[in-house]
């Protein structure tokens, strides 16, 4: 370790105002920027770096973004934190630390949109703190005020006052030294998430904003599709796509089981990872009159008619709900399927599904 990374450390130990073991560069959390300018101000240098590859991160570092861009960047290659308004400066930005196995951000100032797949992770800024493991949450601090928005998933907001509990679509807000407010429902997230997104989302017309484009259907019922764009109902934008299942029992056979789906070659670095996020909503689904659970798979050996990997959305009866996992790339094919199970049976209900993403997670550890 050099002296300056020990001074660093030193310093962060003192300023903590308490006796911490010293910390060796590997237990620090690394960052790597994704999308966008990710800026880095470091205590031990009191200067500010553009980031271009990944870097570990003293506590007292700070990150952000260049003014009015929008930045994302991964923390431990498998959190993804997405800056506006957030400047790496003393006093200022974002910070990371780590505590065993929890990720612990700190905000001074500015907006943070905040994704973990089964991951602890607390944010905390000077006027409270949120937790959340696996959620997207968007943190704002602004003025002697603490915002938190759960885009989806369970979030405990808090401070020494008061503690509320978040779910999907709800926000609170933490105003000077008062307990959080009671949970409300927000409104949707703010527009500029949606241009960030689209720069690291590998899927193509994510969103069926255009039509069937880049998706197709291996199942079709009376010589019919059964899926069809629904212009009525959306998670985002206008459009969604609707599989509506004709209460009969549907190709039984291995691979075929694929009402929606999409492919593409080469898309993908094989052995890197990928957050695979998808919302659905379903009405009624269920397989010989038992609730069914949305399957979702996804296969790398694109000349095999099966999948190799499976998974299952959350109950989403008449709510749109998140899927969000977790996928290693076994090859540079891609091929993601919306399924039914194994079991055959009559299948009966509708089930939609919007704003699919596939993003590319930095490899750790290089
Ligand atoms: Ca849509």
């Amino acid at each position: 370790m050099s002296h300056l990374l020990t001074y660093a450390v030193l310093l962060a130990a003192v300023q903590d105002g308490q006796a911490v073991p010293p910390t060796t560069t590997d237990q620090l959390p690394e960052v790597r920027p994704m999308a966008g300018p990710i800026t880095l101000w470091r205590l031990a240098t009191g200067k500010v770096e553009l980031l271009t590859g990944a870097v570990r991160a003293f506590p007292n570092d700070r990150l952000g973004t260049r003014a009015g861009a929008p930045g994302r960047l991964t923390v431990e290659s498998e959190v993804i934190v997405t800056l506006r308004d957030v400047k790496a400066a003393s006093d200022e930005g974002l910070s990371v630390d780590r505590k065993e196995n929890k990720l612990l951000i700190k905000l001074y100032r500015g907006s943070a949109l905040v994704e973990t797949v089964e991951r602890d992770v607390v944010v905390q800024s000077a006027y409270g703190r949120v937790a959340g493991h696996s959620a997207g949450f968007f943190v704002e601090v602004k003025g002697n005020a603490m915002r938190v928005f759960s885009i989806d998933g369970k979030l405990t907001f808090s401070n020494d006052l008061g503690s509320v509990e978040l779910s999907d679509g709800e926000t609170s807000t933490i105003l000077g030294k008062k307990p959080p407010s009671r949970p409300t429902v927000a409104g949707p997230p703010p527009a500029w998430m949606k241009d960030v997104e689209a720069q690291t989302n590998l899927i193509a017309n994510p969103g069926f904003e255009e039509g069937e484009t880049g998706w197709r259907s291996l199942v079709q019922h009376d010589g019919k599709p059964i899926i069809a764009i629904d212009d009525s109902l959306a998670r985002g934008g206008k459009s969604s796509m609707r599989i509506d299942f004709p209460s009969v029992e549907l190709a039984p056979k291995s691979g075929k089981q694929t009402p929606l789906d999409q492919f593409k070659y080469g898309l993908l670095k094989p052995g890197a990872r990928y957050l695979l996020r998808l919302w659905v909503r379903t009405q009624d689904y269920a397989c010989n009159d038992a609730a069914a659970s949305v399957r979702i798979s996804v296969s790398y050996n694109l000349s095999d008619a099966g999948f190799g990997w499976h998974g299952a959305a959350p109950p989403a009866q008449a709510k749109w709900r998140c899927a969000r996992f977790i996928v290693k790339a076994d090859s540079a094919d891609f091929r993601l399927g919306i399924c039914y199970a194994q079991e055959t049976g009559v299948r009966r209900g509708t089930v939609w599904i919007d704003d699919v993403a596939l993003i590319a997670l930095p490899a750790g550890g290089e």
